[in-house]
């Protein structure tokens, strides 16, 4: 996130590597040396709720004047609300509950952040340290339950380790591959007296991940660049983790080659650049799938060739030669066998890749990709990105969210839940900046949106943050409305309310024979999805709902309307707003590839296959 002047560089991020002020050496409580620690690390948001186990931190935490704690109405809010945090600053972001079911609510954010490499601490209250293992009250063995969706975890019962362990989790979290990490602490350990001292030294022996690429790998990188006739820059979130998204446009526009972004890289390179052809993947744009599908080189750039991108495997980008970067060297192979490997951060591979790339055009070796150019050019042309209108004069999702994207611009951040609404919103705002698109991309967690981009505008309150919800998203954590209207969090809500989990019925309109198994919401229009129910026959009511966790609950049901309402929502800045639009339910997520088939079977919309012709096969 190159833009954040005040965002530290990622890994900046623990005291312990500042040059030391002075050292502190202070007798104080384990729950005092948590909060100091935590002072000193530079956390300055913590999203949380209380709890027995944890309650001896939330004492003096009441007195940090650094930490400011958000109350949340559920854990999974506190962990989502952290994960938006972090993408929106570049910063680690924190979350805290109690032990058993608070440490278990923490679970799917924290599968979540580790999905999508986010780097967030997660701290959880365990019961004392004699207790452990007896099945005492609230007791969740946490760091067991964690231990394969954690980048590490630790169980603290010695109170001189908090400093230290605090330290340690930050370092984790924000360097190589960022993920989280959870620091359990017994209730006894919080509640002893100890010694505070600060700077600690960090203790991670088998923890020094490479970011520095190999020179020769870099080399023969730039030669398979250069001399490739159908290049695509792959790019994937690990460029905007890297913060790399300068040198990416430098090596972009330096060779010509097209570039595509994945779901995780939506913003890492302008969608307006022309170089750009979209998203690939089952809902990606026809000339990003294709252009991979007639590829000569893949360079990929701090993606992992997810199953979402690849479709079926083994149909995956058949011609193509493979450089994979990436500064986890688990990744490389994982699913495609890489023909160079490149281990490393992928800011300081581009700037290496940049340098022999002009060598290798100081040598007289130009890429020319021409040729590449027409048919990419011709596919740009052919298939857009677009949508039918809604019949009958109603909204269509697709309008409602490009409408949002165009009036909103692209400096605001836009959280997503997960399903078609998620899909549009990726293929219809354009992004043109990094940091400025959240979303759950590797688990697919429903219920993200709203306090992801509660954690967003904690985070960066002088931007607009607006949630694209699902009706059905929203209804598993719309509860944190009400941590942001008591906490002057003042973010926008657009529920596209299809009055359906729109995603699964869409795959029941595709391979269910359109039978609609419990689908069906009610809480927006009919569900035959001829006209509009009558009132109150809506369950929920969103307007009704969000008035009550006090917000500003605005209705849109007219394309007329569409704009004044997006406008009205905008001017209003002193509380959340969330505006329930009800739309066309039967509308359909296209371009799509099918789950287990080839990327070659994209439909450009249902029954339309792109015709390609099979010359550069
Ligand atoms: C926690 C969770 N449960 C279930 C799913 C499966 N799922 C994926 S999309 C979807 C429907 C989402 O519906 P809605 O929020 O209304 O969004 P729409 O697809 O209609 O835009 C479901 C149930 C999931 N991704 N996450």
């Amino acid at each position: 996130m190159t833009e954040h002047a005040a965002s530290p560089r990622r890994g900046d991020t623990t005291a312990a590597h500042a040059p030391a002020p002075q050292h502190v050496v202070e007798t104080m409580t384990g729950a005092q040396s948590l909060i100091r620690s935590l002072e000193a690390v530079g956390a300055d948001t913590v999203f949380g709720i209380p709890g027995g186990a944890i309650l001896p931190a939330y004492d003096p935490l009441m007195d940090s004047a650094k930490v400011r704690h958000i109350l949340v109405r559920h854990e999974q809010g506190a962990g989502h609300a952290a994960t938006g945090y972090a993408q929106a600053t570049g910063r680690v972001g924190v979350c805290m509950a109690t032990s058993g079911p608070g440490a278990t609510n923490l679970v799917t954010p924290i599968a979540d952040a580790y999905m999508d490499s986010v780097p967030i601490v997660a701290i959880t209250g365990q019961v004392s340290s004699k207790a452990i293992g007896t099945d005492a009250f609230q007791e969740a063995d946490i760091c067991g339950i964690t231990m394969p969706i954690t980048k590490h975890n630790y169980l603290v019962t010695d109170p001189a380790e908090i400093p230290r362990v605090i330290a340690e989790a930050f370092h984790i979290a924000a360097t190589g591959r960022p993920g989280p990490v959870l620091v359990d602490i017994a209730k006894d350990a919080l509640q002893a007296t100890t010694t505070f001292r600060w700077p600690v030294e960090l203790s991670l022996p088998g923890y020094r991940p490479v970011t520095k690429p190999h020179a020769k790998q870099i080399r023969e990188a730039a030669k398979m660049l250069v001399g490739a006739k159908r290049p695509v820059l792959y790019v994937g979130g690990g460029v905007i983790k890297a913060q790399a998204t300068t040198e990416l446009r430098i090596l972009a526009e330096l060779t010509g080659a097209p570039v595509v972004t994945t779901l995780m890289a939506l913003g890492a390179f302008p969608d307006s650049h022309p170089q750009h052809l979209g998203m690939p993947g089952m809902h990606g744009s026809v000339p990003a799938v294709t252009a991979l599908q007639k590829a000569d080189l893949l360079f990929t750039l701090g993606a992992r060739f997810d199953d979402r991108v690849t479709g079926k495997l083994d149909g995956f980008a058949p011609h193509a030669k493979v450089v994979h970067a990436d500064i986890d060297p688990a990744e490389i192979g994982k699913n495609r066998p890489a023909d160079v490997p490149i281990v490393g951060d992928a800011r300081e591979v581009l700037a290496d890749l940049i340098v022999a790339v002009q060598a290798e055009f100081d040598a007289g070796h130009k890429g020319d990709y021409s040729q590449w150019w027409e048919k990419l050019d011709e596919w740009k042309k052919t298939y857009p990105l677009g949508y039918e209108p809604a019949p009958g004069g109603r909204l269509s999702p697709q309008q409602v969210i490009e409408r949002i994207g165009r009036l909103v611009g692209p400096e605001a951040i836009y959280a997503a839940g997960v399903g078609q609404h998620q899909m549009w919103s990726s293929q219809f705002i354009r992004f043109e900046k990094p940091g400025t698109w959240l979303n759950s991309g590797g688990a697919g967690t429903m219920g993200y949106a709203v306090p992801a981009a509660m954690g967003a505008k904690a985070g960066r309150p002088d931007t607009a943050v607006w949630a694209i919800d699902g009706d059905g998203c929203f209804q598993m954590t719309n509860q944190e409305l009400a941590t942001c209207a008591l906490n002057d969090i003042p973010i926008k809500v657009a529920v596209i309310n299809n009055g359906s989990l729109g995603m699964v019925r869409q795959w029941q309109t595709l391979f269910y024979n359109q039978r609609y198994s419990n689908t069906v919401l009610h809480s927006g229009p009919d569900h035959d999805g001829i006209a509009p129910p009558a009132q109150g026959t809506r369950i929920p009511d969103f307007v009704l709902l969000s008035e009550a966790m006090g917000c500003v609950g605005l209705r849109c049901e007219r394309p007329e309307d569409l704009d004044a309402v997006i406008k009205q929502a905008m001017e209003i800045n002193d509380r959340p707003v969330v505006i329930d639009f009800i739309v066309h339910q039967d509308a359909m997520v296209w371009p799509m590839v099918a789950a287990g088939t080839s990327n070659d079977e994209i439909q450009f919309a249902k029954g339309v296959r792109p015709d390609f012709g099979d010359d550069l096969d």
